[in-house]
């Protein structure tokens, strides 16, 4: 018996050596416990009929070889698991969820915007991105060499070849305030529309400052449109995004195609008010610049004169998202980085 015992464990590790793939390791596994026919088992089995004796002591060792035995076959299979990986597909072990994707929190406020207006009836148009040194600074009364138009520091495309169809110097645009002409020029009064993209400005960066970032043009045209009609849509806007508390203050400023021109701040959330880095030490955030909309650019549209009024406004999106999402770099949104972006 403890010959036989000998010789199964020799046939063993020599069966094992020839073993090359999975399929041929499990007919060895059958080979030796199987549970009728297996060479082990059946050396246990036999085991019965010798004096109580014999049986422990040899019981013992044919429980060695078996252990023995079971164990170089699990070495064998991880060996033959490991050198063909590349094409071993183990259905036994778990599947790995694949990451979702998810939507920009840029883009979510910029929907979430575009909600807020559509509820309150504008309608959203877009606008092209190159857009023309005409409908960026002419039509909004900023001729050529006008100082205004160092309000926006401009990236001009400067190929000779590449310019408008009519010839037109083309440039990034600087704000979506030029959708004001192009939908002037297609629409009659009254409507309101507002308009969302990216802007360009070549401009140092800093924790309020990208040069590419996104923007939401609002206007309103018809008759008789007021300064307060201007405002209460502004604070209804802002309390629909922030919350019923929320503090906006408008106060004067100068765009070349508004008169009066008004600029938006808002309470600064991060210091409550109390200022600190972010708000400049001024405890109030500039949210956008608006006002009502200069004859000058109604005459570009070719209305009537004196015929209409309208107020326009402009907000940065990014500065809309930092105070809602509490962040403290406007950069953070633009750098593309998942670790940042998958917390939204
Ligand atoms: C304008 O661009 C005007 N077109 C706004 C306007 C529209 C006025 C209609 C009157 C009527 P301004 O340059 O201030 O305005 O930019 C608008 C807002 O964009 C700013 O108030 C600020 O919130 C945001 N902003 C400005 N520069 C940057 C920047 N570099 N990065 C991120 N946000 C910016």
């Amino acid at each position: 018996m403890i010959e036989s015992l000998k010789q199964l464990r020799d046939q063993a590790l020599k069966d094992l050596s020839a073993v090359a793939d999975l399929e041929k390791l499990d007919e060895l596994v059958l080979k030796y416990f199987g549970r009728k026919q297996g060479l082990l088992n059946s050396i246990l089995r036999s085991l019965k009929n010798l004096d109580e004796r014999q049986r422990k002591i040899l019981g013992q060792q044919a429980n060695e070889v078996k252990i023995e035995i079971w164990h170089l076959i699990d070495q064998r299979r991880q060996s033959i698991k490991k050198a063909g990986k590349k094409d071993f597909v183990d259905l036994t072990i778990d599947g790995k969820n694949p990451r979702l994707g998810h939507l920009h929190p840029i883009t979510k406020i910029r929907r979430e915007i575009e909600k807020i207006f559509r509820e309150m009836g504008f309608a959203v148009m877009l606008g092209p991105e190159i857009e023309t040194d005409y409908y960026n600074f002419e039509a909004l009364n900023m001729p050529a060499e006008h100082p205004a138009r160092d309000m926006w520091d401009t990236f001009y495309i400067k190929s000779e070849e590449r310019r408008a169809e009519d010839g037109e110097k083309l440039v990034l645009r600087t704000h979506i305030s030029p959708m004001q002409v192009r939908v002037m020029e297609k629409l009659t009064p009254p409507f309101s529309v507002i308009s969302s993209g990216r802007v360009f400005r070549h401009e140092a960066t800093d924790a309020r400052h990208e040069h590419t970032w996104d923007y939401t043009e609002g206007f309103v045209v018809d008759q008789h449109v007021s300064l307060s009609n201007l405002k209460t849509t502004l604070l209804d806007f802002f309390k629909q995004l922030f919350g019923s508390k929320t503090e906006i203050k408008l106060r004067s400023s100068y765009f070349p195609f508004t008169e009066p021109s008004i600029e938006i701040i808002m309470g600064c959330i991060f210091c409550q008010k109390t200022g600190c880095s972010i708000c400049g030490q001024t405890g109030w955030l500039e949210m956008g610049g608006a006002g009502m909309i200069h004859p000058t650019v109604f005459e570009h549209a070719g209305y009537p004169r004196e015929k209409y009024s309208g107020f326009a406004f402009g907000l940065g999106i990014g500065r809309v998202a930092m105070l809602k999402y509490d962040i403290p770099d406007v950069r953070l949104f633009y750098q593309n980085d998942h670790r940042f972006l998958s917390q939204f």
